[in-house]
């Protein structure tokens, strides 16, 4: 993740009292990204002449084309952090890890989609209907959000932490999370009644549920203590809504190539932001305090939380 100052306009966001140097951050998250990337290629359908597999090219190219267009993979990378934190390895993990990622992956091209934001670009190309088209990009969406299941009941052991970890993903992506969260997003479009609280309850469930899953998953696969699943619930609950605040900040102030999508789409569309509704710098100070919420929730990992700690506080620096 590239780490840089939001907006040198702005004061400083936080006084950054991390443990590790940035350097070393960036490399185990570096790391873990590319042992995702390896392990969803491994996971995506082949994309074979017609007749050889049994996914047709056409769509095994449009997964392909969405899920390895270089995303942050933050979900997937969470996911691993939280299980290594708790004492399971990282492998014990990667299904959860690439079934968030997939997960993310169908929300992003079923949300640019023409009936949602009508987007041109993602991940800096062309979203998945344009190179494509509608139909293909509906059943992209669709086949990334099945296979995320197949694979987590597949390749997580035991048993029990399998089911847990399908229960996880299915709440957070489902009607209570972020479909409903997608939902009374669309519905709050243009519409003059914002509040700060409305507007945390669509985010909760749109970008939040998503993010927090991550590290219920890595929890479950470890079958960590209720303690320390308390903990890495409250973190994910407080970096989630921080990531998204943040994301508000980016569509206002970020730089559009970086961004690799368009800016200034939420004022566009009529959306209800945390700039909006609150102003930058209380936008900005609200971001801090989720952080040090989220920090403050690691402690019963102590120094096996380390770089979850250091993530969140870096999370309100991300430029893209
Ligand atoms: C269509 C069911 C359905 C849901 C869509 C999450 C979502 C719901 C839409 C995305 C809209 C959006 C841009 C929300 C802001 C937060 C967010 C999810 C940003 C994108 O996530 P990143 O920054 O993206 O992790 P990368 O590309 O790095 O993976």
């Amino acid at each position: 993740m590239e780490i840089s100052r939001l907006d040198s306009r702005l004061p400083s966001p936080m006084p950054t009292t991390t443990t590790q140097s940035p350097s070393t951050l960036k490399a185990v998250m570096e790391r873990a990204r590319q042992q995702v990337d390896s392990a969803l290629d491994r996971y995506l359908p082949a994309v074979e002449p017609e007749g050889q597999s049994a996914c047709p090219a056409r769509l095994a190219e449009a997964m392909r084309y969405s899920v390895q267009a270089g995303g942050k993979r933050l979900r997937p990378v969470l996911a691993l952090l939280a299980a290594k934190a708790c004492g399971a390895s990282e492998a014990d993990a990667m299904a959860s890890a690439c079934a968030l990622e997939m997960v993310h992956t169908y929300s992003l091209i079923h949300d640019d989609l023409p009936a949602m934001d009508d987007d041109d670009l993602r991940r800096g190309r062309p979203t998945c209907h344009k190179a494509f088209d509608e139909a293909t990009a509906i059943l992209a969406g669709d086949a990334l959000l099945t296979l995320a299941f197949e694979i987590v009941a597949k390749d997580t052991h035991p048993a029990p932490a399998a089911v847990r970890c399908i229960q996880i993903l299915a709440e957070a992506s489902g009607p209570m999370g972020m479909v409903g969260g997608q939902m009374a997003d669309l519905e709050a479009e243009g519409r003059t009644d914002g509040t700060v609280e409305r507007l945390e309850a669509i985010h909760r469930r749109k970008t939040g549920a998503l993010l927090m899953a991550p590290l219920c998953m890595g929890a479950a696969v470890a079958q960590a203590s209720v303690e320390v699943t308390q903990g890495l619930e409250r973190y994910g609950r407080s970096i989630g809504l921080a990531f998204q605040i943040i994301d508000d900040l980016l569509d206002v102030q970020g730089d559009e190539a970086k961004l690799g999508k368009r800016a200034q789409k939420d004022s566009d569309l009529g959306k209800w932001t945390y700039p909006g509704l609150l102003g930058i710098q209380a936008s900005r100070d609200k971001a801090q305090a989720l952080a040090d919420d989220a920090v403050k929730a690691l402690a019963p990992l102590g120094e096996k939380a380390a770089v979850l700690r250091d993530l969140a506080w870096t999370l309100l620096e991300r430029d893209r």
